[in-house]
Formats: structure tokens, sequence, C-alpha cells
């Protein structure tokens, strides 16, 4: 792709940026760790746990510094964006533990800094900084689009609303583009129309019974301060890969306000966020997706290389190639591995890297080593036999939130009861094939299962003795090691 002045320009600032953050890494060393996923993947939750996790000292055995007893103390100090808001760390926790409910949703970015004091494995004293930053995963889905004209962007999200899962959700849309001429002079009304058309397609697709991943632009579901600007109001249009736009069309308003996005939304980001991480989490709500069936898991495989793509941005272009690649680890985490029985854990791990290493195979390589877990962040069920009959039965006891219903029954919020988890298969590709649908999760009955229906409450906690508090977790620990454990080595 040919670079032009603007180009060049970005990544000398880049680049800049770049040579300040490693200088001052020299003198104090600092890990920027990005935590993404899609909305509802439970990125506030994963944070939360791992800040108390590290702080307080939690119960993590295979995090092997904190388990060895080498971290003297982690505490938070004022984080170093002063254009960022903090992740506000103590309202999470407290609606967590105090009023066991689950943070609200954020919709915007958010960082909290860390810092570390342990001895390394030689006995030397040494501390590490932990930048935290949390932002959503539909702003790394946007990435891709920075090298992606207008036409070829439009072709693409055509293609994609004609497939078999998505055609019923974008016939409102897909009516209103056939009466359209994208060379007829350009009409606001038409462009406010079709971008709303087009918006209501995109969030059809993310309603939790399609659980669709890939659905870029971004901002179009979380506008921000955008909503209503004109950098959001476009939409894709049936036009060639190649074709020229006639000035004053319609076509060619489109055209400028995608660019806009580009440059309001996507590059400053790229650049102020993305091109400084140095480790990534992409948190992955796989359940939500199983329970959709396999054109959701496809739509997610596609996620998943898009999201892989990313990292190769910026790569082998003149100036960044004189600093070595900033992202070295990647950890795909499936969340909320609560929902299911023990046994079931790794085959959840496995349906997860099933289709991580086919995006890596269309991904070109990306640098960096990758990492695969089935967590969760903060456990909200214990496990039990239940015996009905001659049967024992594996089930999983929680609290479901006020007013989530199964079967016939609407809970109270204060009654647990034991549900029964689906059973994931032991051979990952059926699930991708739609041999055998998923037939759900912690159902009332194991023929009822069904657990989008179901969110449990977080765990009560008690304390014991003088101890401090601990979050139960699953796995959060293998997560830890493999995101910081060589740096406390
Ligand atoms: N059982 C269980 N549920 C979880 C866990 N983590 C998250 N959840 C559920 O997932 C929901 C979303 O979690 P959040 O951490 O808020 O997710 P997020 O990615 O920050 O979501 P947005 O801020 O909306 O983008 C929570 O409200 C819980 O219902 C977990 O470890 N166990
Ligand atoms: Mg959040």
């Amino acid at each position: 792709m040919a670079f032009d002045f603007s180009d060049i320009v970005e990544e000398a600032r880049i680049s800049a940026r770049a040579l300040m953050d490693f200088s001052e890494h020299l003198f104090n060393p600092t890990v920027r760790l990005g935590i993404t996923g899609l909305s509802r993947a439970g990125k506030t939750v994963f944070i939360t746990a791992l800040v108390h996790g590290l702080t307080r000292g939690g119960r993590f055995p295979v995090f092997e510094p904190l388990a060895a007893g080498r971290i003297a103390r982690a505490r938070l100090e004022p984080q170093p964006d002063d254009a960022v808001p903090r992740f506000d760390y103590e309202r999470h926790l407290h609606a967590l533990i105090d009023e066991r409910s689950w943070p609200n949703s954020t919709i915007d970015i958010s960082e909290l800094r860390l810092v570390i004091d342990y001895q390394r494995l030689s006995g030397a004293d040494r501390t590490l900084t932990l930048d935290i930053v949390d932002y959503p995963g539909e702003w790394l889905l946007d990435l891709p689009l920075l090298h992606k004209s207008y036409e070829q962007w439009s072709n693409e999200s055509l293609a994609l609303s004609r497939g078999s899962a998505r055609r019923p959700l974008a016939s409102a849309w897909h009516a209103h583009l056939t009466g359209l001429d994208a060379t007829a002079t350009a009409d606001e009304q038409d462009a406010l129309a079709a971008a709303k058309l087009f918006t209501d397609y995109l969030r059809a697709c993310r309603d939790e019974r399609f659980a669709m991943s890939l659905l870029p632009p971004g901002r179009f579901l979380m506008p921000g301060n955008l909503a209503g600007s004109p950098a959001l109001t476009f939409a894709p249009l049936d036009v060639p890969q190649d074709g020229g736009a006639p000035d004053g069309s319609l076509w060619a308003m489109m055209r400028r306000r995608y660019q806009a996005y580009k440059e309001v939304v996507v590059r400053p980001f790229f650049r102020d966020h993305f091109a400084r991480l140095d480790r990534q989490v992409v948190l992955v709500d796989a359940l939500a997706a199983f329970n959709s069936g396999p054109d959701a898991l496809l739509d997610l495989e596609a996620a998943l290389s898009g999201i892989l793509d990313c990292f190769r941005i910026g790569r082998g272009t003149i100036l960044n190639a004189l600093f070595r690649p900033r992202i070295d680890r990647i950890l795909f985490a499936a969340t909320k591995a609560d929902h299911l029985h023990h046994s079931s854990h790794d085959r959840l791990e496995a349906v997860l890297r099933r289709a991580v290493n086919r995006a890596v195979l269309r991904a070109e390589d990306t640098g960096a080593t990758i990492d695969v877990v089935a967590l969760a962040a903060l456990r909200a069920t214990r496990e039990a036999q239940i015996t009905r009959g001659r049967e024992n039965l594996a089930s999983i006891l929680g609290t479901p939130i006020k007013g989530e219903k199964a079967d016939s029954e609407t809970f109270d919020g204060n009654t647990e009861v034991a549900t029964f988890p689906g059973e994931l298969p032991d051979d990952p590709q059926t699930l991708f094939n739609g041999e055998r649908a998923f037939s759900g999760l912690s159902g009332p009955t194991p023929d009822k299962a069904d657990f989008r229906f179901l969110r449990f409450r977080p765990p009560p906690l008690a304390r014991e003795g003088t101890e401090d508090l601990m979050l139960p977790h699953i796995r959060l620990d293998r997560a830890l090691q493999f995101l910081i454990g060589d740096k406390l080595q």
C-alpha cells in the first residue's frame, strides 16, 4: 500500500511516542497491559478481580511470584495519562462485594496503575509498574479499517450481511439500499436513513440471540460523544471496488465521512493507546456464541482473525521498523467458565484454542506469543452432585439475579438454586460444523438448559478471621502467570 505524507507524519508521531515510553521504561520497568473484549465480555470484572488479588494477596497458586512469596507489596498509584479516565476500581469492588451485584457497563477507555514491589529470583529487590488499560473490543475491530478504502469496506460489509445468518436481520437496510442511487446528488436525509438502518442491523446482530462479533464500525453501537455527528452518519453503498465517486454524489459524501471516521476515531485510538501496549488480553464470551450456534461461532472466529490482523498493523513500515514490535504476548480468555462444571473447563479452552488457531493460520505471523485459557474472574457458582432417581448429576449452585426466569419460575435474587450446566462436546469441531448444536447451559433440568436466561449474582463472601477477603476465581492465576510472570523473575 502506498503511503502518503500524513501516514509518514503519523508514523513519526508514533515512533517519537515509543521512544519516550522506552526511555521512561529504562529507569522504571513498566508493562502496559491492554484488556479488551466485546461489550459484556467481562473486562470490568476481570480487572477488578485481578487488582484485588494482587493487592490483597489472592489465592493464586499458579502465579509463581506470589505463590513463592516474592511479591512484597502491590499498590495503586496515580496513572500516567491525564486525559484518560481512571478505572473506578473501588466502585466496582464495592458493587461486587458489598452489593453482590455486577458492575455497570462501561463504555469508554479507562486506566489504572499498579506498582508491584518484588524480589527477583536472584534475591535483588525490584519494582514493576503495571499500567492496565481497559478499552472496548469494538474499537479494536475498527483498526483493520485503517487500511481499507470506503469501497472495499462497503463491499465486505455487504457480502457479510448477505450471509444466511445475517440476511434476515439486514432486510430493512437492504430494501432501502435497493432504492438508493449512489451517484445521485448527495442528500442528508438519505445518508441519515441509511446510517440508521445500517446501525439497526448491527444492533440486531449483536443481540444475544445471534451473538455476532464482527460488527464494525465500533462507534455505531457505542457512539459516546460522537452520537449524531457526520463522522457517524454513513453506511455502505453498493458501489464498485475500484470505481470513482462523481463529485457531489451521495457516494462521495459517504466516502468522505468514512475517511473522517478513520481520522477522528480510529487513528487517534491506534496512536494514543493501541500502539503503546506491551501485552494484550482479549476476553471472549464464548459460551454466548456457542449458545447461538455455528454461525455465531464462525463469526467469532472471523472477529478473532480480524483482531490478530490488528497486531500486525504498523509492522514492516519504514519508521516502526526501528523499534521492536511492542505487543509480545496475547492471551485469549474465555470468560464466565463458572457457568460450566469443571469437567468442561478444558473443553471450553479447547474450543477457543481451535478458533484462535484457525484465525492464526489465516492471519500472518503476529510476532507475539499467544495463549488461550478458560477462566472465571469471579466465580459465582459452586459445584454439587445431585441425585435424581438412580442418576447422579453434576450440577452447579448459584443465586440467580432477581427477575431471572427459568422454565416457569422467576427468581427473587436471594434463593440459591442448583442447575445443570450443559456439557461441551469432546471434539470442538462438532460445534463449528453444527453437527451437534449446543444445548445451552444452566437450566432447571438437563433438557431445559439455556444459560442466556440465567445469570447468577456474585457470590456471598465471608471474611475468615482477620484475613483479607478473597475473591474466588477459576484460572485467573494462570492468566496472570502468562501475562506478567516472566517480568517478575
Ligand atoms: N458468572 C460470572 N459472570 C460474569 C463473570 N464476569 C462477568 N460476568 C457477567 O458478565 C457481565 C459483564 O461483565 P463486565 O465485566 O461488566 O463486562 P465488560 O466487558 O466490562 O462489559 P461492558 O463494560 O458493558 O463492555 C456481568 O454483568 C456478569 O453478569 C464471571 O467471572 N462469572
Ligand atoms: Mg466494562
